[in-house]
């Protein structure tokens, strides 16, 4: 089964969205394996972001990132990745559709709630930079029998 990383952001957490964002997931059929309320430190913040430490963008996206708790998470299910990027919607929340998390939820691309894996190949790195594998727990859904063909 497919698997992504999902993070809700600290403004999302300050804003007391935790609860209505997983319950979109969780409707739509998906499964949450792993879970942590966490203070990300700030290695971890250059690990994941990678690709944008050198963008002009960045030392404010890492003090936003660190500025408080986030909501980390494992999901799974079939095309997953896909799935919830379209449930999250576009990058800049005034691009974002509505129906989405940051076309209902955000205003502004340096404070978008939430980050979702963007390819398979990110959703395992990423998994594996913010969760060990003893943290994941594999189960199955009582319901996955009418979600799946
Ligand atoms: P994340 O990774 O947070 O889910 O966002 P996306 O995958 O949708 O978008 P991204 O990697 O292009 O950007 C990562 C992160 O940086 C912030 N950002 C981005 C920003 O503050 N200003 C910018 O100009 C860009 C491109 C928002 C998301």
């Amino acid at each position: 089964m497919d698997r992504t990383f999902l993070m809700i952001k600290p403004d999302g957490v300050q804003r007391g969205l935790i609860g209505e964002i997983i319950s979109r997931f969780e409707k739509k059929g998906l499964k949450m394996t792993a879970a942590k309320f966490e203070r990300i430190p700030e290695s971890r913040v250059m690990e994941h972001y990678t690709e944008h430490v050198e963008k002009p963008f960045f030392p404010g996206l890492k003090s936003y990132i660190t500025s408080g708790p986030c909501f980390l998470m494992v999901w799974e299910g079939k095309d997953i990745v896909s799935i919830t990027r379209q449930m999250i919607g576009a990058t800049n929340p005034a691009e974002a559709a509505p129906g989405t998390i940051r076309g209902d939820f955000a205003l502004e691309i340096g404070m978008n709630v939430i980050h979702g894996s963007d390819s398979n190949e990110t959703a395992e790195r990423e998994i594996s930079i913010h969760f060990s594998p003893e943290e994941i727990s594999e189960y199955e859904r009582i319901d996955e029998k009418f979600l799946y063909e």
